[in-house]
C-alpha cells in the first residue's frame, strides 16, 4: 500500500471544464456514460504529460473514445487504480462507458443501493468507483447528469443543481436531467433514485431568492422530518446573519438513507444523510438525537460555503473545510441552545477521544503530512481539534476581525480549491498580525501541556503567573516548537469577587504575567471557556476548586472545577482499590453536590452537567496506565456513595423536574429531562426496590424516547435481571419495526456492564434486527461493546479482543471504512497493563498476518504495531 505525501503535491496537468453523465440504472447493472471536456492546464508547463485518470481496479470499462474515435487497448494502460492515455491533444472530449454493480457494493462508496434506493457517496475518493476521472478536489467541473430508470420502482430521480429536462420512453422507464451551474470537485457529485416521500417547504434569502427546501425519506418516516426542516431554516438564517452567507441555488435537497458510512454528506444542492442524523420524532428520538439532527443539518448546510464554494486543494487540507465548519456548527448550536452546555459537551468529547487519538499511534497534525488511505483521516483531530484551532483564531482576533477575515477568505477564494495557509493568510491580512507561529497548530501533532505556577507578594500586592508549555512527541515528530495560544483568565478573591478578567497570549516556552494591586492572594480561574485545546495543570487545593465550583463567573470553569475535584477523588479511590483498602467518599463533595442539587435557582442543565462523574473513558485517558477494573470499581463505588448520601435530594430533584409537560426539544426542557434522568440514575445506583418501581413507571408512562430509553437503560444495566429482561423484551415488541430505535436497543445491551456481556453481544449478532451490512447496526453493537462497555471488552482473558479482531477481518472484505474505524480500541494497546497489552498486540499481529487487508485497515494496524 502506497503512502501519499503533502510535499509531493503537484497541480493537475489536465482540467475538466464540463462533465456530462448519463446513468442507466437497472436491477442487474448500471451503465455510466461520461463525456468529459478536457483541456491542458495552462498553469502547468509540461504539456506532453499523459492523461491520467483515477478509476477503481474492479470497474469495468466498456468503451473509451477521444473526440468520437474509439481507442484501441494499445492506446491506453490500466494499472493500480489508474488509466493512462498517452499522446492526447491539448483540448478534447473523452467519452467513457463503465459498467457498475451497485447492488453488490457493500463498501458504500461510489454508487450503491440502500434499502432498494440508489445513492452515492463520493467523498473522499468514491467518484473513481463510478467513472474514470481526475478525482481530486482541485479539479472542478460543471456537471450535467441524466438519470434513466424504471418509473414505478424509482419515481424520484435526483442529482445536483436544478432539473432541466425530463421524459419517458413509453416502456416504463423515465429520465430526468439535472444541471449544476456551480463548478465543483467530483467528491461533491451525488445522485439518488428511489421511491421516496417528500416534505417540502421554502425559504426566502435576504436578497430575495426563493429556495425550495425538500427533504426526502421513506414514506413511513414522513412524520419525522419536521425538526430537520426547521433546523435547516434556522441554519440558513443564522449563516446570513452571522457570516453574511446566502444559499446559491433554487433547490436544497436532503435525502435520508439507512446505509451510510458516516453522518451525512454535503453534496452540492443534494445532501445525503444517514437516517440517524435527519429523522426525529419525540416518540422515537432522544434529546441527544434531536440535537444531533440540528447540528448535522446545520453542518452540512454551512459546507455550502465552507467546503463547496471554497473547497480544499488536496485532502491534506481537509480541516480547512471540516474544522471551520465544525466551529460554525458549534456556534450555531450554542446560539440555538445553551452556550455553556454545548461547550461542556464538545470539550468532554475532545478530552476523552481526541486527546486519546493525539496520544496514540495514529496521532497526526490537523493538517496531516502523509496518508495511505484518506478515509482514515476523517478524525477527531481534523474535525474537533481543527475547530478548536479556528476558535482560537476567533478568540485572538475578536469577533469583528474574525468576521472580516472570513469575508475576505470567501471573497478572495470563491470558486477555488485552497489551503489552510490561505485561510490563515486572510486572517493575517485583516488583523495585520503575523500568525506564522500560530500555524504550528496545523503542523504539529500532540496535545500541549500547560504547567501553571503562581506567586503572590502581600507586601507589594503583586501576583505573578508563570506558564510553561510543552508538547509530547508524536509519530515522526520528536520535538515541538512552542505554540501561540490564548489563555483566558480570571482572578477571584476568596469570596468569589472577580479581581481581574482577561486574555493572556502565550508564545514562549515559559512566560510570566504580573498583576498589580491585588489585595489578597487570589484563586486563578484558568483556561476559561477552554480557550485552547491543551491539558492545564495547576495545583489547586480542594477548597479552591469548591470555591470555583460555587463562584466562578465563567460557567465552563465552574463545571470544570467540579470535574477536577471528582477526578482527583476518583483517582485516590482507584489507588485504594488497587492497594486493597476500603474506598471512601469525600464529605466535602457531598456537601457541595447537595448545595447544587437543592438550589432551585440554578439551571437544571448545568446542575446535571456538574453532577455527572467523568466517564470511564475519560478517566482512562488521564491515566498513565489504564487500569480498567480499578477505574470501573472506583467510579461505581463513588456513584453508589453519592447516590445513597443524597437519596432524598435526588428524589426531590427528580420530582421537581418531572413536570408532566408535553415534549418539546428546546434547551430548557432538555435540561430538565437531563437532570431528571440523572437523578433517576443515582436513585437506581442506590439500589433499592422503590427506585426500580419508579424507573419501571417512567418506562411505562413516558410519551417520549428520552425518558423511555433512560429508564430502560438504567434497568437493563442493573442487577434486577428479571425486570431488565422483561423491559428489553417489551421494548423490542413495541419498536421492532423502527430501525433507529432498534439501534438503541442493541446499544443498550451491548453497553450493559453486568456479567455475560460477550455472550449477549454474540447472540444479538444473530438476532433478526441485526444486519452486518448496515454500519449503524455495526456501530450500535460492536462500537458500543468495545467503546462503552470497557470492563467487558477488556476482560482479562482477552476474549473481547479476539471477538473484535474476528469482526474486523470479516468486515474488512465488506466495508473497509467501517472496519478501520471499529478497530480503534485495539490500537491503544500500549496504554494497558502488560497482560492486556500483549493480547491486544497479538490480535493486531494476527490481522497484519492476513494476506489481503484493505489499505484502510492495513494503515491502522501497521502504524499501531510500530
Ligand atoms: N464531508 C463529509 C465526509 C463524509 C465521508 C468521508 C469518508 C467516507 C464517507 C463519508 N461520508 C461523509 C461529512 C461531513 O463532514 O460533513
Ligand atoms: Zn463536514
Amino acid at each position: 500500500h502506497e503512502t501519499i505525501y503533502l510535499e509531493d503535491y503537484q497541480p493537475p496537468a489536465w482540467l475538466i471544464s464540463h462533465t456530462e453523465l448519463r446513468f442507466e440504472l437497472e436491477e442487474e447493472q448500471t451503465l455510466v456514460r461520461a463525456q468529459l471536456r478536457i483541456q491542458a492546464n495552462p498553469a502547468v508547463a509540461d504539456k506532453r504529460k499523459p492523461l491520467e485518470l483515477f478509476g477503481d481496479e474492479g470497474m469495468e470499462l466498456s468503451r473509451l473514445c477521444i473526440d468520437g474515435q474509439i481507442l484501441e487497448a494499445s492506446d491506453y494502460q490500466r494499472e493500480a487504480g489508474c488509466l493512462r492515455i498517452n499522446n492526447v491533444p491539448e483540448s478534447f472530449t473523452l467519452e467513457c462507458v463503465t459498467r457498475l454493480l451497485p447492488h453488490e457494493n457493500t463498501a458504500l462508496e461510489g454508487l450503491y443501493k440502500s434499502d432498494g434506493m440508489f445513492c452515492t457517496q463520493c467523498e473522499a475518493e468514491g467518484f473513481r468507483r463510478i467513472t474514470f476521472f481526475p478525482d481530486r478536489p482541485d479539479v472542478m467541473s460543471i456537471f450535467r447528469t441524466t438519470l434513466v430508470a424504471d418509473k414505478a420502482r424509482y419515481p424520484v430521480l435526483l442529482s445536483n443543481g436544478n432539473p432541466v429536462d425530463t421524459g419517458e420512453d413509453g416502456e416504463g422507464r423515465h429520465w430526468v436531467t439535472w444541471d449544476d451551474p456551480w463548478p465543483k470537485p467530483s467528491y461533491l457529485f451525488a445522485l439518488v433514485a428511489g421511491d421516496l416521500a417528500l416534505l417540502e417547504d421554502h425559504y426566502t434569502t435576504t436578497s430575495g431568492r426563493e429556495v425550495a427546501l425538500r427533504i426526502y425519506a421513506e414514506r413511513k418516516d414522513l412524520d419525522k422530518l419536521d425538526y430537520a426542516m426547521q433546523s435547516l431554516k434556522n441554519a440558513m438564517r443564522w449563516d446570513e446573519e452571522v457570516y453574511g452567507r446566502e444559499y446559491d441555488l433554487d433547490i436544497y435537497m436532503i435525502v435520508a438513507v439507512d446505509f451510510f458510512n458516516m453522518g451525512a454528506m454535503e453534496n452540492k444542492g443534494l445532501n445525503i444523510f444517514n437516517t440517524s442524523c435527519v429523522l426525529a420524532h419525540p416518540r422515537t428520538t432522544t434529546d441527544q438525537g434531536f440535537q444531533r439532527v440540528e447540528g448535522v443539518v446545520a453542518h452540512e448546510y454551512f459546507h455550502n460555503w465552507s467546503g463547496n464554494r471554497v473547497t480544499c486543494r488536496d485532502w491534506f487540507q481537509l480541516s480547512l473545510k471540516e474544522g471551520f465548519t465544525v466551529f460554525r456548527d458549534a456556534e450555531f448550536s450554542a446560539d440555538m441552545n445553551s452556550r455553556t452546555v454545548k461547550r461542556i459537551e464538545d470539550v468532554t468529547l475532545l478530552r476523552t477521544a481526541q486527546f486519546a487519538e493525539d496520544a496514540g499511534p495514529m496521532a497526526h497534525p490537523v493538517r496531516p503530512e502523509s496518508y495511505m488511505e484518506i478515509s482514515n483521516f476523517y478524525t477527531l483531530t481534523v474535525y474537533e481539534k481543527g475547530a478548536e484551532v479556528v476558535r482560537m483564531l476567533h478568540t485572538l482576533l475578536g469577533a469583528e476581525l474574525f468576521r472580516k477575515g472570513s469575508d475576505l477568505y470567501f471573497e478572495r477564494h470563491d470558486g477555488q480549491a485552497v489551503t489552510t495557509d490561505d485561510f490563515v493568510a486572510a486572517m493575517e491580512q485583516v488583523s495585520g498580525r503575523d500568525l506564522s507561529q500560530f500555524k504550528r497548530w496545523y503542523s504539529q501533532a500532540g496535545t500541549p501541556r500547560l504547567q501553571v505556577h503562581d506567586d503572590y507578594d502581600p507586601q507589594s500586592g503583586e501576583y505573578c503567573l508563570t506558564v510553561r508549555q510543552s508538547c509530547p512527541p508524536s509519530p515522526g515528530q520528536d520535538h515541538k516548537q512552542p505554540y501561540q495560544l490564548p489563555l483566558s483568565v480570571g482572578l477571584l478573591a476568596e469570596d468569589g469577587t472577580e479581581l481581574y478578567t482577561g486574555m493572556l497570549e502565550l508564545t514562549e516556552e515559559e512566560q510570566q504575567f504580573r498583576f498589580d494591586n491585588i489585595a489578597r492572594r487570589p484563586v486563578p480561574s484558568l483556561l476559561r471557556g477552554f480557550s485552547a485545546p491543551v491539558k492545564l495543570e495547576y495545583d489547586y487545593t480542594d477548597e479552591q476548586l469548591l470555591m470555583l465550583l460555587r463562584h466562578d463567573s465563567d460557567g465552563f470553569n465552574r463545571w470544570d472545577a467540579g470535574q477536577r475535584l471528582c477526578i482527583r477523588l476518583l483517582q485516590e479511590q482507584m489507588l485504594r482499590y488497587r492497594d486493597g483498602l476500603a474506598m471512601s467518599c469525600s464529605e466535602a463533595l457531598v456537601i457541595a453536590w447537595r448545595q447544587l442539587l437543592t438550589d432551585e435557582s440554578l439551571d437544571p442543565a448545568m446542575v446535571a452537567q456538574c453532577l455527572r462523574l467523568p466517564s470511564e473513558a475519560q478517566l482512562g485517558e488521564l491515566a498513565e496506565r489504564i487500569d480498567v477494573t480499578a477505574i470501573h470499581e472506583a467510579r461505581e463505588f463513588m456513584r453508589k456513595a453519592l447516590a445513597q448520601a443524597l437519596e432524598q435530594e435526588w428524589l426531590q430533584a427528580y420530582q421537581r423536574c418531572d413536570t408532566g409537560d408535553d415534549y418539546t426539544a428546546d434547551a430548557e426542557a432538555i435540561g430538565r429531562r437531563s437532570l431528571k434522568n440523572l437523578a433517576l440514575s443515582y436513585l437506581m445506583a442506590a439500589g433499592r426496590e422503590p427506585w426500580l418501581e419508579l424507573a419501571r413507571q417512567q418506562y411505562e408512562q413516558s410519551d417520549n424516547m428520552t425518558d423511555q430509553l433512560a429508564a430502560l437503560t438504567l434497568v437493563a444495566h442493573s442487577e434486577f435481571r428479571e425486570t431488565a429482561d422483561e423491559l428489553l423484551q417489551a421494548f423490542y415488541q413495541q419498536w421492532q419495526h423502527e430501525s433507529l430505535v432498534m439501534n438503541q436497543w442493541l446499544a443498550v445491551q451491548a453497553s450493559d456492564p453486568t456479567e455475560g456481556a460477550l455472550q449477549r453481544v454474540n447472540s444479538l449478532a444473530q438476532h433478526p434486527v441485526f444486519d452486518a451490512r448496515n454500519p449503524n447496526k455495526l456501530r450500535s453493537l460492536i462500537g458500543a461493546f468495545c467503546g462503552q462497555n470497557l470492563a467487558s471488552f477488556h476482560a482479562e482473558d482477552g476474549s473481547g479482543y479476539v471477538w473484535l479482531a474476528d469482526w474486523i477481518l470479516t468486515l474488512d472484505r465488506q466495508n473497509p471504512q467501517v472496519a478501520s474505524r471499529l478497530l480503534t480500541p485495539l490500537t491503544r494497546w500500549k496504554r494497558y497493563d502488560q497482560g492486556r497489552a500483549a493480547q491486544m498486540q497479538a490480535q493486531l499481529q494476527r490481522m497484519m498476518d492476513t494476506a489481503e487487508l484493505s489499505a484502510d485497515v492495513y494503515e491502522v494496524v501497521s502504524k499501531s504495531l510500530v
